[in-house]
């Protein structure tokens, strides 16, 4: 099937034997009746298996062009889920600009159980061998990235990383399977927040992990079950739905993203603009290349670089929300520096450009015009 077609149906072929319900029913059930100790239907208990958490997990193996789908109550769930596939003095090598929510997970956590991390930029894949030694077991990379919009060229990685035999893990949260699928790249996990374009409506949170390696799979299968962080019927119902428009909103959302960043770079008050479909943007090819489109989230920072302009402009902002988030059908905006990159001390930030006025725009599937407007409006301060 090809991914419109996948987005509906892919993973769904068994569902129901009860009553042949075409939407999976909500198996609101911790537990499963058993005729004899271990004789079962294929489920014991919701934290080791849900019938409507495997029908997510399936869909989203689907899509992603993986086998093995696992779905975790947030996206930092997930993460932590494939972090404890290591050992002390393990080493991974992330990107630098990256959620600042992972950021802390693994400089606040992980990096105590001795874990070693190194936070590099990766637009030039070579610069990696500076870092790979005999303890390297992953990459860890996002794409693009939050919130600088950068792009990594996941192939490129690939090729170092299987060379070395190490992982490379790509968080596809912003772009999604149908803009970008790493599997087929050569990535061997597929993270994303599904909290965000997967759900698609801003009404659960979740994380989601598949790859296409059986071994992988069982051993973060025996983690999501011994550690316990799995997402519940009611949510993993919500994000099946959210699936089955994916392909549909992301036209959208990247339609939209392409009429805001041209207004935006036109704009006498603003400085910089951070979308990756810009030909100006550093990455552009790249993102021609391994991407369908180029996604619904751009940033922008203000001429000046005024800390007041920017908290002028998000107060007067009415049909874009201020919030935390991305990834719904409407739009909201941020500002990553107070927000979403807080935990990233301020010398770390500003290196990568999350300076004091940048603003990060998740760009909804309302009207361009509306949209395009309400900025205008606000950019008067
Ligand atoms: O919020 P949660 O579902 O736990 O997902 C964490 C996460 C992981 N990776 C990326 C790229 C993310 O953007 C996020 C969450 N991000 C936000 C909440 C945000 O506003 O950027």
């Amino acid at each position: 099937m090809k991914f419109n077609s996948k987005a509906i149906h892919g993973g769904q072929e068994d569902i129901d034997p009860a009553y042949g319900a075409v939407m999976p029913p909500i198996y609101q059930t911790s537990t499963y009746a058993q005729a004899s100790p271990g004789q079962h239907k294929g489920f014991e208990y919701s934290r080791s298996a849900n019938p409507t958490r495997t029908a997510l997990e399936k869909a989203l193996a689907s899509i992603e062009n993986g086998t093995h789908g696992l779905v975790f109550s947030s996206g930092l769930a997930a993460i932590d889920a494939i972090m404890k596939l290591l050992k002390p003095e393990d080493e991974v090598i992330s990107t630098n600009d990256l959620y600042g929510g992972t950021y802390r997970l693994f400089n606040s956590i992980f990096k105590d159980f001795g874990i070693k991390f190194h936070f590099v930029g990766m637009s030039n894949p070579e610069t990696l061998a500076t870092y790979i030694n005999k303890n390297t077991q992953m990459i860890w990379v996002e794409t693009p990235t939050n919130p600088m919009m950068n792009i990594i060229d996941i192939k490129a990685i690939a090729e170092i990383t299987q060379k070395h035999h190490i992982n490379l893990v790509v968080d596809n949260t912003f772009a999604t399977a149908y803009l970008q699928q790493p599997l087929n790249l050569g990535a061997d996990i597929v993270m994303h927040s599904a909290t965000k374009y997967l759900g698609g409506h801003s009404d659960l949170v979740m994380g989601s992990l598949v790859t296409k390696d059986k071994q992988l799979a069982e051993k973060l299968h025996f983690i999501q079950n011994a550690s316990g962080a799995i997402a519940g019927p009611m949510d993993s119902f919500l994000a099946l739905r959210g699936i089955k428009t994916l392909h549909l909103r992301m036209q959208r959302h990247s339609e939209n993203a392409k009429a805001i960043a041209g207004f935006l770079v036109q704009h006498p008050s603003v400085n910089q603009v951070y979308w990756p479909g810009l030909t100006s943007h550093p990455n552009h090819d790249i993102a021609k290349r391994q991407m369908k489109d180029f996604g619904g989230m751009v940033s922008f920072s203000l001429k000046g670089d005024n800390l007041n302009d920017a908290i002028k402009f998000l107060e007067r902002l009415k049909v874009f929300t201020l919030a935390e988030s991305l990834g719904g059908v409407e739009s909201l905006a941020g500002h990553p520096a107070s927000m979403t990159h807080a935990s990233i001390p301020k010398p770390e930030r500003e290196k990568l450009g999350i300076v004091d006025s940048l603003i990060r725009l998740s760009v909804g599937i309302e009207d361009d015009t509306d949209l395009v407007a309400d900025l205008d409006h606000a950019l008067n301060f």
